[in-house]
């Protein structure tokens, strides 16, 4: 009968309309934030940066955000280390002062932070992926954590009392469970959420789905991949370029000989030997037509460095292209229930990253490529969309900054940085005029000596000290890559006299004290770069 049918077709679409989610109400009052950050992500791989190499891999989700809302161009690290950053982040103060100064520090989990006074507000907070702080999260309703540096293949993850391995890539374990948290969370409550992924922090490892997917690709590597280091000890000291300092196997994944699967140079075995035979399966199949092709090619000197430095930029970028896709999908998500409308979404990295400039990998230092994190928002009716922001901010003022949107701005009182909320509704265009920056960890793993500095909208100074006392100056307009300290340079002896009293001002408001400049035993100085000496790769002679 047709009325039967009629009726059964209507019964039908109703129950499908029933089983999509409906749009949750656009709450009025405070948004909810939702933080991402990345590990190690330089600014010059996402593609709304305007980089060549995101015309090359380019991040279309990471990009719909500055689309939706703005792009900071000029979004700084005040210590560009992992632990040291992340704590930054969490409290709104200077290293010296939230007392985590380099990795392998203890945070101090008793002091106030950020997710603390959300909680205060009303907020139902809760951070999934990379902690990095040792000890377990203070001022969190939810968390669930990756064991130290995390692995990227079936890695451990720490909720609550327990430690479980998940099968799976870790990437995409973090944003499921991103997803999994928002949609399970109490919904009467605004709420504040730390993404937290590992990728693409070494060694790089990409999804299995990506594992050729920039093999036909030739990055351009910087100009300054061979460097002439002229006045630059500090720089010249450093063990972290990639065709002296990465492990072939390890971190390039070359084979021990053609034919083989079996990784070269590879000190940690573990990233490897955890994944599953199928996952390994897939691994070396992908990699060994093209380890062949390598062998194939009998590469040395310049022409193998400049192997290593694409090898690098492949995996490095087949490793966000996950982290992208979980981006789109947390958008995807937060639009179709609406949620969108009253959420602050942010993008960023801890801090910035070589990508072979200076022949680099890594950070730590603060030339441009690690000092600048990326940085993007979105939050509809405070932020006008296509949003480019040229305004120093840093790390340091995102507590401050989420707080003031969020209701709170007596809480950030006694935090070091400022809110920028009116920076990013378009009212406040002169943010700060200068910004400090406060490097401690060495000796250390790469070697690259302590510094602190200043740097405003053209100049840089900075004073690498410990083993020894060096100071450099850039012109950015002039120098844009920090080839020329021109601190000798007589044209620029009143703008470095000015540097100076800005940079003596900023550590007088920033009480760093006597403390901050001691200086490590010349025996242990020289022990650490005998056995890191030792750790290197495989130097191309
Ligand atoms: C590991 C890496 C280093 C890196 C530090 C700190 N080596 O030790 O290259 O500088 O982490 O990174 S690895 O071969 O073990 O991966 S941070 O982002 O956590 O600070
Ligand atoms: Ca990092």
């Amino acid at each position: 009968m047709y009325w039967r049918r009629a009726i059964l077709l209507l019964l039908l679409i109703s129950a499908c309309k029933q089983q999509e989610k409906p749009k949750e109400e656009v709450a009025a009052g405070p948004p909810n934030i939702i933080f991402i950050m990345a590990d190690d992500h330089a600014f010059q791989a996402i593609s709304a940066y305007g980089h060549e190499l995101g015309k090359l891999a380019p991040t279309p989700n990471i990009d719909r955000i500055a689309k939706n809302g703005a792009i900071f161009r000029n979004n700084f690290c005040t210590n560009s280390l992992c632990g040291p950053s992340r704590a930054v982040i969490l409290t709104g103060k200077l290293s010296h002062v939230n007392g985590f100064r380099m990795n392998g520090e203890r945070f101090d989990g008793n002091q106030p932070t950020l997710p603390k006074y959300l909680k205060k507000l009303g907020y139902q907070t809760g951070i999934i992926g990379k902690w990095h702080l040792y000890g377990t999260p203070t001022g969190f309703d939810y968390w669930d954590i990756l064991n130290d540096q995390g692995n990227y293949y079936n890695p451990e993850f720490i909720s609550g009392g327990d430690t479980t391995v998940v099968e799976g890539y870790a990437t995409d374990l973090i944003t499921d469970k991103s997803l999994d948290w928002l949609r399970h969370r109490d919904s009467t409550h605004p709420f504040y959420l730390m993404v937290h992924h590992k990728a693409p922090h070494r060694n790089w490892m990409p999804a299995l789905r990506h594992l050729n997917v920039y093999d036909s690709i030739t990055f351009p590597l910087p100009d300054t991949y061979f460097p002439e280091f002229v006045d630059q000890q500090a720089a010249e000291e450093q063990l972290q370029t990639i065709y002296k300092d990465m492990y072939e196997g390890h971190d390039l994944r070359m084979s021990k000989g053609p034919g083989s699967t079996e990784l070269a140079q590879n000190p940690w075995t573990i990233d490897f030997d955890r994944m599953t035979p199928e996952q390994r399966k897939i691994w070396d199949e992908a990699y060994l037509p093209k380890n062949n092709a390598f062998w194939e090619a009998n590469l040395h000197g310049k022409e193998l460095a400049e192997w290593k430095g694409q090898r690098f930029l492949q995996e490095y970028l087949a490793t966000i292209k996950a982290v992208d896709e979980g981006v789109g999908r947390i958008l995807d998500y937060l639009e179709k229930t609406g949620l969108d409308k009253n959420t602050l979404v942010v993008y960023t990295s801890d801090q910035g990253f070589y990508l072979g400039e200076h022949g680099w990998f890594d950070k730590r230092f603060m030339y441009e490529e690690s000092m600048k994190m990326p940085l993007l928002m979105q939050l509809p009716g405070v932020i006008k969309p296509g949003t480019e922001i040229d305004a120093m901010v840093q790390n340091l003022d995102f507590a401050p900054t989420f707080l003031d949107l969020a209701g709170g701005t007596q809480y950030a009182s006694d935090m070091q940085g400022r809110s920028f909320r009116h920076v990013l509704d378009g009212t406040e265009h002169d943010f700060k005029n200068a910004v400090y920056y406060h490097y401690y960890d060495f000796p250390a793993f790469h070697m690259v000596k302590r510094q602190y500095g200043v740097r405003t909208d053209r100049y840089k100074l900075i004073h690498f000290y410990d083993d020894i006392d060096a100071w450099e100056f850039y012109d950015l307009q002039k120098d844009p890559h920090e080839v020329h300290n021109a601190i000798n340079d007589e044209e620029y002896k009143d703008i470095i006299t000015s540097m100076h009293q800005k940079l003596d001002s900023l550590q007088a408001v920033y009480q760093v004290t006597e403390k901050e400049f001691e200086t490590t035993p010349k025996e242990k100085v020289d022990k650490a770069y005998e056995v890191f000496k030792k750790l290197r790769g495989t130097p191309i002679q």
